[in-house]
C-alpha cells in the first residue's frame, strides 16, 4: 500500500513537472504618459495598442493610441468632444466612442489621427458605443429610440452600413467583440443573460449559454474561437469554440472567481480573483485552466505598490495589454510581453548573460533552467543558441559575431566546470514575493468596495459587475 502510495505520488510530480515545462515568463512595462493619473490600455493589434488617458488637461478621458514609450501617445479626441475612448483597434483603425460637449455617446472610428473620425452613429438610436473591430468591421450597441432597448450593432465604416444584429425574440442584444466574420456579445432572454455569436446578421445568432449556466457573456472573439465568462458557482473565464456544447473552463483553481476579456491566436486573456484580499489579478490562459498565468507577479516586479490588475486584450504573440491601479490613487496602462525562450535572468533579451546561466549550471538546477523541468541540460543550451539576440516582441537574429560566441562559448561545456561555477550567478533576477496585504487594504476601505458577506451576496455582486461595461460609460474605471 506504502509503495502504491510512493508511486502515485512519483506519478503526480512527474505530471506536474510536465506542465509546467517550457513554462511562459511574461515582463511588465508602464505605457502611461506623464501627467495623466488614470490611463488604460483595452486593446493591442499589429504592435498598436490603444485605450485613454485621463488628467488635468483631460478630464473626461481623451481617446490614445500608445506607442512603446512612457512619454508617447497620439492624442484622437476630436474637436467638440469633451471625452473619448478606444475601446478597440486594428493594424489600421480605432473604434470607441465619445461625448460632445453636453452631448450623448456616440460610437466612433479613427483612422490614426483626432481628424480622421468618423461618427458611427445610426439614425434611430438615443446613443451609441463601438466595443469592437476586426480589419472591415465595427460591433457595438445602440438605444433604439422605439422602445428604449438596447440592439447589437455591426458597421463597416459608415454610420449608413449599420446592421442590426438584435435577434427578434430577445428583449435587447449587445456586441462586444469581433474578427473578420465573427462577432460576440449577450442577449437578454426571458430567463436571463446569454452570450451570443452572430456572423453578420441577426438571423445567424447562435447562443452560447452554456447548460447549468445563470448567466454567460463573451466579449472577445477570433474567427475560431469566443472569450467570456459563465456564472454557475461562481463567475468562471470561459472559452468557446462556436457552440454552447463546446465550452472549456478556464477559471484557474485557488481563485474566487474570473473572466476572460480578450483572445489572440491561442492567447486569451482577463483576470481572476485572488482568494483572501479580493484583489483582482491580470491573467492569461492558453486554451486550458491549467495554463493560466497570474500576471500580476511581473507587476509586483516593476513596483510592488501595484494591488490589482486586469488584463484586457491579447496579440497572436502572446503579448498582453490592459491596466493596473497603484496605491496611490492612479491607474496605469500595461503591457505584459512574453520573454523570448533561452531568457534565464528574465530581462528581455537573450544574449551571453543567459549563455553563462546555463554554462554555470550546466548538469545542475537553477539558473539556467529555461524550461522549468529542473535541470539545466542540452535543451535548455539549444534553447539559448536557438534564440540567441531574441528581445521582446523579436524573432532572434544571430550576428555573425554572436555565432561566433556561441561556437566558443558552446565548446567550452565540453570541459568539465570547476563545482565553484555551479553556485547560483549573480545575475538572477530578483523576483520579491506578492503578499502585499498592508498595501492593499487601504484601497478597498478607500472606494468602499462592498465585500461579499457571503457566496449569495458574491454572486449578486459579480452579476451586476459584469453587467456594467455593456452600457459603454462604466468602462472607463472598470
Ligand atoms: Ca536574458
Ligand atoms: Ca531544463
Amino acid at each position: 500500500m506504502r509503495r502504491l502510495l510512493l508511486f502515485a505520488i512519483l506519478v503526480a510530480i512527474t505530471f506536474a513537472r510536465a506542465a509546467t515545462a517550457g513554462a511562459s515568463v511574461y515582463i511588465a512595462s508602464l505605457l502611461s504618459p506623464a501627467g495623466f493619473a488614470d490611463v488604460k490600455a483595452y486593446s493591442i493589434s499589429s504592435g498598436r495598442i490603444g485605450g485613454y488617458v485621463a488628467g488635468p488637461t483631460a478630464p473626461g478621458g481623451h481617446a490614445a493610441i500608445f506607442v512603446d514609450s512612457p512619454t508617447g501617445f497620439v492624442d484622437l479626441n476630436p474637436a467638440a468632444h469633451e471625452s473619448t475612448t478606444v475601446s478597440a483597434l486594428t493594424g489600421t483603425s480605432e473604434v470607441g466612442y465619445g461625448y460632445p460637449f453636453g452631448g450623448l455617446p456616440h460610437a466612433l472610428l479613427w483612422r490614426g489621427t483626432a481628424e480622421s473620425v468618423v461618427d458611427l452613429h445610426p439614425t434611430g438610436f438615443n446613443f451609441s458605443w463601438a466595443n469592437g473591430a476586426s480589419e472591415g468591421s465595427q460591433v457595438g450597441v445602440g438605444q433604439w429610440n422605439i422602445d428604449g432597448n438596447f440592439r447589437a450593432l455591426l458597421w463597416n465604416g459608415t454610420a449608413q452600413s449599420v446592421v442590426q444584429l438584435h435577434p427578434p425574440q430577445h428583449f435587447s442584444s449587445s456586441a462586444h467583440g469581433a474578427s473578420d466574420s465573427t462577432q460576440v456579445g449577450e442577449v437578454q432572454t426571458s430567463t436571463g443573460t446569454h452570450a451570443a455569436l452572430w456572423r453578420g446578421t441577426s438571423a445567424s445568432f447562435v447562443d452560447l449559454h452554456p447548460r447549468g449556466s445563470f448567466e454567460s457573456i463573451a466579449f472577445g472573439a477570433t474567427e475560431t474561437h469566443q472569450v467570456g465568462y459563465s456564472w454557475t458557482d461562481t463567475v468562471r473565464a470561459v472559452l468557446w469554440s462556436g457552440t454552447a456544447a463546446s465550452m472549456v473552463d478556464l477559471h484557474p483553481s485557488g481563485y474566487v472567481d474570473s473572466e476572460a476579456r480578450g483572445i489572440g491566436g491561442e492567447y486569451q486573456v482577463g483576470q481572476a480573483t485572488v482568494d483572501e484580499i479580493f484583489a483582482r489579478h491580470a491573467f492569461v490562459w492558453r486554451g486550458t485552466a491549467a495554463s493560466g498565468i497570474d500576471l500580476h507577479d511581473a507587476l509586483i516586479n516593476l513596483d510592488d505598490g501595484f494591488v490589482e490588475s486586469y488584463a484586457r486584450d491579447v496579440d497572436v504573440n502572446g503579448d498582453v495589454v490592459g491596466f493596473a491601479y497603484h496605491a496611490n490613487g492612479s491607474y496605469h496602462a500595461v503591457k505584459w510581453s512574453l520573454t523570448p525562450t533561452g531568457d534565464t535572468n528574465i530581462d528581455g533579451v537573450v544574449d551571453t548573460i543567459d549563455l553563462n546561466n546555463v554554462r554555470n549550471n550546466f548538469g545542475a538546477t537553477g539558473l539556467g533552467d529555461t524550461n522549468d523541468d529542473g535541470v539545466v541540460d542540452i535543451v535548455d543550451l539549444n534553447n539559448v543558441r536557438n534564440n540567441f539576440g531574441a528581445t521582446l516582441g523579436a524573432q532572434p537574429v544571430p550576428e555573425p559575431s554572436a555565432l561566433a560566441l556561441l561556437a566558443i562559448a558552446t565548446a567550452g561545456l565540453c570541459f568539465k566546470m570547476p563545482r565553484a561555477r555551479w553556485a547560483r550567478s549573480p545575475e538572477r533576477a530578483t523576483r520579491p514575493t506578492a503578499g502585499l496585504l498592508l498595501s492593499r487594504l487601504p484601497r478597498a476601505l478607500e472606494i468602499g468596495r462592498a465585500f461579499p458577506h457571503n457566496q449569495t451576496r458574491d454572486k449578486y455582486t459579480k452579476g451586476r459587475r459584469a453587467l456594467q461595461p455593456l452600457w459603454g460609460e462604466t468602462l472607463v474605471g472598470n
